[in-house]
């Protein structure tokens, strides 16, 4: 017998899933662990992601849902992992092609639970990590999201080695480019404990703004790819900062 308010659930998510998704999972230095799912009433979820409401995009630019979803409620728990260290995310059916992978980190504090106090707007995030266009063109072209398809859902992203401990929130975004003129956003966050014993923090020139770091007329996001001289062109640059990777 499936509880009336479960089976709504997995009604609109067969709905949803089939055109958008999010991150499931996280692998921390190699074990899997489930993240808050968007589809199970919150009560009696317990992970290391801040809690999501679906599987939609965001497509406001200043949206304060594009720090870590919506609503970006505090997650119940830390994973501890040593600078160095590696994290996996798992997008199980994530449909679209066409797009980069940025992932981003804040320091919230150094106590272990410092996240709990800190909401994430403003200017505190830098990039760990940023795949776009790799080869080909901007139609076809080899983007982060085909490699994300063709590793059964799971992106990889290793912490800077050197990065000091602390407690920080890893947010992972997918950028899908598809649909003319409105880039869509999927970010989720997740809670660390940053070990290990690194000293280093990323200087000014690193950090930008959640929201504020995407902008309404960004010819690099607010395009098509269907229409030249867009389709055709080898080259497209992640707009943002510079990644940081330590020293
Ligand atoms: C992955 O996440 C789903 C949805 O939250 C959960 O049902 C499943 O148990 C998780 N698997 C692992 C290995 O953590
Ligand atoms: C963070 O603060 C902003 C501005 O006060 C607020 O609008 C937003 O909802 C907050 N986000 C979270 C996740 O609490
Ligand atoms: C894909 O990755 C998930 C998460 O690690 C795993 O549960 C699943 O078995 C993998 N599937 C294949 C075909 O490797
Ligand atoms: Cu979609």
């Amino acid at each position: 017998m499936i509880a009336p308010a479960v089976l709504l659930a997995l009604t609109s998510l067969t709905e949803t899933a089939l055109a958008h998704g999010g991150i499931w999972n996280y692998s921390i230095a190699g074990n899997w662990q489930p993240g808050f799912f968007p589809y199970y009433p919150a009560e009696g979820q317990s992970s290391i992601q801040r809690h999501w409401i679906d599987f939609s995009p965001i497509k406001d630019v200043t949206s304060f849902a594009l720090v870590c979803n919506s609503p970006g409620s505090i997650a119940e728990k830390y994973a501890s992992i040593p600078a160095g260290g590696e994290v996996k995310a798992y997008y199980p059916g994530w449909p679209h092609d066409i797009g980069p992978i940025v992932v981003w980190m804040a320091y919230c504090g150094s106590e272990p639970t410092s996240c709990d106090s800190f909401n994430g707007t403003g200017k505190y995030w830098f990039k760990i990590q940023e795949v776009g266009l790799q080869s080909g063109t901007i139609r076809n072209g080899q983007w982060a999201l085909k490699d994300l398809l063709a590793s059964n859902y799971t992106w990889t992203t290793t912490i800077p080695e050197t990065l000091r401990q602390g407690a920080y929130l890893m947010r992972h975004e997918i950028i899908a480019l598809h649909v003319p003129f409105e880039p869509e956003f999927y970010p989720e966050c997740a809670h660390l404990w940053v070990t290990g014993g690194g000293s280093e923090k990323p200087s000014e020139e690193y950090l930008a703004s959640i929201p504020g770091v995407w902008r309404q007329d960004e010819p690099d996001l607010h395009m098509t790819i269907y229409e030249e001289p867009t389709s055709s062109r080898t080259e497209w640059k992640i707009p943002g900062p510079p990644v940081w990777r330590g020293s």
